[in-house]
């Protein structure tokens, strides 16, 4: 049989992002096509990675000037064997087809792998939140829902955050979805608390990948993070999130990031100074620079389009935790971590590391964990704001919290017992991969031909 990435790269040769994450899973899930046939013999690898279907859509708004703008919408349904469709919506200028079919592929896994009743799919838009003001984002937001609604459902399709959505963009859209279908029902997740929110949903991701760190750490190698030097990138929900937990948990976090450069603080980032970049994000909307004016001893670089390498990652830390976007650690900043003396890599964004880096850290076996089970800790919390909304009950944060250990906990546990079973112990990514592989594609077979 020929290569069945280059299957995928002559069907749709634009797809980069798209034919990296499916790699990602081939070279796991191998022995356990070889093992059963009749995954073969029913296709399920060709099954998984056709979507069930995908939208593509018009979306015109006008901005304060009244000037109309036109963006392409984006659902991608990728699979869902195991529940409804569930994946974040994203909304940044790079956003295409190929970027939302790679994040609807992997969440099918995630979601299987939190062991919740949640299919995988992906959405969103080509749009620039960046620079708009609310009403615009609003205006944005309600052109979007005009179509979206079409598809979206509590028992069909929830969509959640990702980059550029968070809690405002999600009302807005709940909003418009209420207005539509005159009904109140827990079709979004991230939204606020005061109607249908799960309380630190916006900290999940974040809070989760730490857990998960901190238990690879102990498992493994009986350490904890505490006095631990960590390089975290993005200052966006997920990074800001890790930072915290790192920080409550006594590690030194050193840097933060946003596209346009990066902070690096020798002294570390304390609970104080992170509170001053949560207002700066959160409130102002504002870029990381501005750490380096309030805070003078702190160094910020620029960043520029053709770097070959990320400088963030050249800093001699013990941990990294990627949290901005897919291939932010190429093969150079790969090296630079390891030669820096980095022991763990815990992916807080989805695919932040390059196919080659991977392999890199897998070679060297330092503690390596992909983002769909390091940052499984946010759809989880989806998953729990869900039950939440169709039970009519609030949790409390403890309670939560302990609900998103144990998840994390579970995941990390799973992860581990398949690369055992599957012939390489310690490897997080094969035991994610043919974990999750495994109760999607038996609930596939279970179902028939569809
Ligand atoms: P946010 O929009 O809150 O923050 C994104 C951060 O990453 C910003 O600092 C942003 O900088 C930076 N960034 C975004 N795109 C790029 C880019 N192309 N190049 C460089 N920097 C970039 O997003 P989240 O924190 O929600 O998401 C971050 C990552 O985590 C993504 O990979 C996402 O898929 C993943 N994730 C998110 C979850 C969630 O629940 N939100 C759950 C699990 C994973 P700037 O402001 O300059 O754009
Ligand atoms: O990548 C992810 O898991 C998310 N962006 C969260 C999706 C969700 O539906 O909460």
């Amino acid at each position: 049989m020929p290569d069945f990435v280059e299957i995928l790269k002559n069907r749709d040769p634009h797809e980069r992002e798209f034919h990296q994450a499916v790699h990602g899973v081939l070279a796991s899930v191998k022995p356990l096509l070889d093992q059963r046939p009749e995954y073969g013999r029913a296709a399920i690898l060709q099954r998984m990675t056709e979507p069930e279907r995908i939208y593509t859509f018009r979306i015109p708004w006008a901005d304060a000037r009244n000037q109309t703008h036109v963006n392409r919408g984006f659902m991608v349904e990728m699979n869902n064997a195991v529940g409804p469709f569930k994946g974040g919506l994203r909304f940044h200028p790079s956003v295409n087809q190929s970027i939302l079919k790679f994040l609807a592929f992997e969440q099918v896994f995630k979601n299987a792998l939190t062991t919740m009743p949640m299919g995988g799919g992906a959405g969103g838009a080509d749009f620039e939140p960046k620079g708009k003001s609310d009403m615009e984002v609003m205006s944005f937001c309600q052109s979007f829902m005009t179509e979206l609604f079409h598809h979206i459902g509590p028992n069909t399709d929830i969509p959640g955050s990702d980059i550029g959505v968070g809690a405002r963009e999600i009302g807005y859209l709940f909003g418009m979805y209420r207005k539509l279908r005159n009904e109140f029902t827990g079709v979004l997740t991230g939204k606020s608390i005061g109607w249908g929110g799960s309380l630190f949903r916006r900290e999940a991701p974040g809070y989760g990948c730490v857990y998960f760190a901190a238990e690879m750490l102990a498992e493994r190698w009986n350490l904890t993070l505490e006095g631990k030097t960590c390089l975290v990138s993005g200052a966006g929900k997920v990074a800001l999130a890790t930072a915290e937990k790192l920080i409550e948990l006594g590690a030194r976090v050193v840097t933060l990031s946003d596209s346009s450069g990066y902070i690096y603080d020798e002294e570390g980032i304390d609970a104080q100074k992170l509170a001053f970049v949560k207002r700066l994000k959160y409130v102002h909307r504002e870029r990381i620079r501005e750490y380096a004016e309030k805070y003078p001893h702190a160094v910020y670089t620029p960043l520029s389009e053709n770097m070959d390498h990320h400088p963030l990652w050249s800093h001699r830390a013990d941990c990294a935790f990627p949290c901005a976007t897919q291939n932010e650690i190429r093969l150079k900043d790969a090296y630079h971590l390891i030669n820096n003396n980095v022991r763990l890599v815990c992916e807080g964004a989805n695919m932040p590391c390059t196919s080659d880096a991977v392999e890199i850290f897998l070679d060297k076996k330092i503690l390596y964990a992909p983002g769909k089970a390091a940052n499984a800790g946010g759809v989880a919390v989806s998953g729990l704001e869900m039950t939440q909304n169709s039970i009519h009950l609030p949790w409390s944060r403890q309670e939560l919290d302990k609900r998103l250990k144990m998840i994390m906990k579970n995941i990390h546990a799973t992860c581990l017992a398949a690369a055992e079973q599957y012939g390489d112990p310690g490897n997080y990514l094969l035991g994610a991969n043919a974990a999750g592989f495994l109760k999607v594609a038996d609930a596939m077979l279970d179902q028939g031909l569809l």
